[in-house]
């Protein structure tokens, strides 16, 4: 298992609108997660600054990868696009994080 953390951002006006989008996250959309090895995924706003700061565990960085191609992730993407900083491919401005400190 591989502990991963990120920052991505949320625009000022679609907080609210993010969250929501979450609390109804398409089941396909978690079905998938899991399959890639995702678990035990949050994400945090911080209102401030409007940015997201994602923590996620995943079984391994292959089979991870493979996420964001599949045609569910892709059409989440696409979906969230108006309420988030994102690429030319729709996929979300993403700032991988250090790990500093863990405790279990
Ligand atoms: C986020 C963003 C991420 C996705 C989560 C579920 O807003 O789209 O890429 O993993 O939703």
């Amino acid at each position: 298992m591989k502990r991963k953390g990120f920052i991505m951002t949320v625009y000022p006006d679609k907080h609210d609108e993010y969250e929501k989008r979450h609390n109804e996250i398409w089941p396909e959309m978690v079905e998938e997660l899991k399959q890639h090895g995702a678990r035990n995924y949050s994400i945090f706003l911080d209102k401030q600054t409007n940015q997201l700061f994602g923590y996620i565990e995943i079984e391994n960085e292959e089979k991870w990868d493979k996420m964001a191609k599949t045609s569910i992730n892709q059409k989440w993407w696409e979906f969230m696009k108006p309420v988030m900083k994102t690429n030319s491919d729709n996929s979300p401005v993403s700032i991988d994080l250090k790990e500093v400190f863990h405790m279990d």
